[in-house]
C-alpha cells in the first residue's frame, strides 16, 4: 500500500483537520469530528493498520492493566469485553470496530509517515511533509502520535554483536520460538511483568535482570460472563454505572501519589503481603522488595509475576547489565550467563521530552528546541508559537492511577471547541498567549514538588534533570473540569487576510451546533 491512499485531488486541496496517528487519541478525535459534522479531515497513519500501541505491542501476555470498562470510549462502549482486563488482541479489535462503526477507514491514509510540519502565517496553514517527500496542507493538525511508541534500546556494550536473538517487547519476533531456549529479560516495568509469566513455562531458563524492583499489587481480573455481557448490552446504564465505580476507585487512590503519607505506608504493606504470599525464599523476597516510595514508579498489577519468579527455571539478577560478549551477559554484580535470546523490556523513549518530528511554528520557532529542557504546553494541548497545532496526550497529561482514555476524552472536548472556533472563519489561527503557558506550567511544577513521583527514584516520568513533564499532578476530575470549557480568552486569533481579531465572538459557535452533549 502506498502513501496517500485517498484521491490525489484531496492531497492537493486543504484539509480542515489532519490527525497524525490512529491510536486511541486519533480515532477518538476522528469520531468526535464526525459526530460534530466536520468531515474534511484525514487520519495519517505511518503503519499499514490502525491501533497505535495496541497494534504494536504483541508480546506474549500483553494486556491492559486498567479495567476494560474504563479503558474504552464512553461514547463507544463495548458490552462484549471478555475479561475485566482485556488482552492486547481484544483491545486492538475494539479499536478496529470503532473505525468500522464510524466509517473511518476510508478517511485514513496508511503507510503515511509525517516527517515535518511547518506553519505559514501568511495563509494560516500547516504543511505536512511525508517520508516519501509528498506534502499536504491542513488548517489544523491534531497530534495523536501516542505517548509510548518509540522503543528505547539500552546502551549495553557488545549488544549489537550478540550471537543470539535480541528483540524489544514492542517489536516481538513471533518467528522465533522461545521453547526450550535460555532467555534473558532485561527490565521489570509493566511490559516485563506481563511477558515474564507468559514465557517462563515455555523456556528452558529465564534470567531476569532487575535494576529496580517494582511495587506489584493484586490484579482483580476475571472473565466476564455472558449473562453480564447481555446485561450491559440490554441495559447500557449498568455498564455505565460499573465504569463509574471503577473510575471512582482509581480517583480515590490519587492521594497516594500526591504525597507520601501514612496511607501510602499502609498501601505498601499490601504490596509486601502480595510478595510474601507468592515468594517464600527470603533472599528472593528481599531482592524483590522495593526501597522507594509507593507510586514513585508506576504501580503494577499482576497475580502471576511473583509465582513466575519463584519457578525453578527462573532466576533474578538484581542489577543492570555491564556488557555482552558472544552469547554471554555480564551483569554489574560480576555474574555471567550464557543465553540464546535477550528480551528487552526496557520501555520507551518518552516523546513529551521531544517532538516526534520537526515542527516549525511562527517565526521559524522549532518545537524540539523549545522542548529541549522538557516539554511544556497549556493544559497539555496547545503551545505558544504553534497556532492550530493541537496535542493529545501532551506534556503533563498522563495518569498516574486511572485510565488514559479519561484524559484523552477531556482533551477531545476542549480541542473540538478549538477546532470549531477556527473553522468558523475562512483563514483563522488561534495562538496561545505566552503568559498562559508560563503560569500554567509554573502551577504544574509547584504542585509536582513533594509528590511520590519526585520522591527519589528513576522513572520515565522524569527528564534527566528530574522534571516531571509527563503526569498530571492532581485528581483526574480537576483535569476534566479545566478542559470542560474552551477558554477562548487565552488565545489571540489571527486572520490571514485581515489581521488580528482580539475578542471572541461566541455567536460563531452556533455555526457548529454540537451534535454531542
Ligand atoms: O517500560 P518501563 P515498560 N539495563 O520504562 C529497565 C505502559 N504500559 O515497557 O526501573 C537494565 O516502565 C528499567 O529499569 P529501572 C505503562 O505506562 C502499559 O515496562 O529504570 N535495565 C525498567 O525496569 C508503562 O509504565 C501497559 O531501573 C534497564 C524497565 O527497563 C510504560 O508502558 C503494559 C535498562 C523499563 O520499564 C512503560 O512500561 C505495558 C538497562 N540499560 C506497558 N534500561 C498496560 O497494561 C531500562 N531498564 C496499559
Amino acid at each position: 500500500m502506498s502513501e496517500f491512499t485517498f484521491d490525489v485531488n484531496v492531497a492537493e486541496s486543504v484539509l480542515d483537520v489532519a490527525i497524525v496517528g490512529s491510536g486511541f487519541a486519533g480515532i477518538g478525535m476522528a469520531i468526535r469530528l464526525t459526530q460534530s459534522g466536520i468531515e474534511n479531515f484525514r487520519i495519517l497513519e505511518q503503519s499499514a493498520d490502525i491501533g497505535g500501541t495496541w497494534r504494536d505491542n504483541t508480546y506474549p501476555g500483553a494486556a491492559c492493566d486498567v479495567p476494560s470498562h474504563l479503558y474504552s470510549f464512553s461514547f463507544a462502549p463495548n458490552p462484549r469485553w471478555s475479561r475485566m482486563f482485556a488482552e492486547q488482541k481484544e483491545i486492538h479489535g475494539y479499536l478496529k470496530d470503532c473505525v468500522d462503526r464510524f466509517n473511518l477507514r476510508e478517511k485514513t491514509s496508511f503507510n503515511t509517515t509525517i516527517v515535518s510540519a511547518k506553519f505559514d502565517a501568511g495563509t494560516n496553514l500547516w504543511t505536512l511533509t511525508t517520508y516519501a517527500g509528498r506534502t499536504l496542507k491542513a488548517r489544523l493538525v491534531v497530534m495523536a502520535t501516542g505517548a509510548l511508541n518509540r522503543p528505547a534500546y539500552p546502551d549495553i556494550p557488545g549488544m549489537e554483536d550478540f550471537r543470539g536473538r535480541v528483540f524489544h517487547t514492542a517489536e516481538w519476533d513471533h518467528s522465533y520460538a522461545l521453547e526450550g531456549k535460555k532467555v534473558a529479560v532485561i527490565g521489570t516495568g509493566a511490559s516485563a511483568i506481563q511477558v515474564v509469566p507468559a514465557i517462563a513455562p515455555k523456556v528452558k531458563s529465564l534470567t531476569l535482570y532487575q535494576r529496580t524492583p517494582a511495587w506489584v499489587f493484586p490484579k482483580f481480573d476475571r472473565p466476564i460472563k455472558s449473562l453480564e455481557q447481555r446485561l450491559y448490552r440490554l441495559l447500557p446504564v449498568t455498564q455505565k454505572l460499573f465504569r463509574g465505580a471503577i473510575y471512582a476507585a482509581g480517583e480515590a487512590a490519587t492521594p497516594l501519589f500526591l504525597k507520601p503519607s501514612a496511607l501510602s505506608k499502609m498501601a505498601e504493606s499490601i504490596g509486601r503481603r502480595h510478595l510474601s504470599r507468592y515468594v517464600q525464599d527470603p533472599e528472593l523476597r528481599e531482592k524483590l522488595t522495593p526501597t522507594y516510595a509507593l507510586g514513585c514508579k508506576r504501580i503494577l498489577l499482576s497475580n502471576d509475576y511473583y509465582p513466575a519468579l519463584a519457578r525453578e527455571n527462573v532466576s533474578v539478577v538484581s542489577c543492570g547489565v555491564d556488557k555482552i560478549e558472544g552469547r554471554t551477559i555480564y551483569a554489574s554484580d560480576g555474574s555471567k550467563q550464557v543465553v540464546d535470546a535477550i528480551v528487552l523490556a526496557t520501555g520507551f523513549k518518552v516523546p513529551v521530552a521531544s517532538a516526534p518530528f520537526d515542527i516549525i511554528g511562527l517565526n521559524g520557532k522549532v518545537l524540539q528546541d523549545d522542548w529541549k529542557e522538557g516539554a511544556e504546553a497549556y493544559k497539555g494541548m496547545t503551545v505558544t508559537g504553534y497556532p492550530n497545532m493541537l496535542f493529545t496526550m501532551g506534556p503533563n497529561t498522563g495518569p498516574g492511577n486511572t485510565s488514559v482514555i479519561f484524559y484523552i476524552e477531556s482533551q477531545l472536548r476542549y480541542l473540538l471547541n478549538y477546532v470549531k472556533e477556527v473553522l468558523a472563519f475562512d483563514d483563522a489561527s488561534l495562538e496561545l498567549k505566552q503568559e498562559k503557558q508560563t503560569s500554567f506550567n509554573e502551577m504544574i511544577q509547584t504542585r509536582m514538588q513533594n509528590t511520590a513521583w519526585t520522591s527519589g527514584c528513576h522513572s520515565w516520568y522524569l527528564t534527566p534533570s528530574g522534571k516531571n513533564t509527563t503526569l498530571w499532578p492532581g485528581f483526574s476530575m480537576e483535569y476534566r473540569l479545566i478542559t470542560r470549557q474552551f477558554d477562548r480568552e487565552s488565545y489571540v486569533m489571527h486572520l490571514a487576510t485581515s489581521g488580528t481579531v482580539a475578542e471572541s465572538d461566541q455567536s460563531l459557535n452556533r455555526l457548529f451546533e454540537p451534535a454531542l452533549a
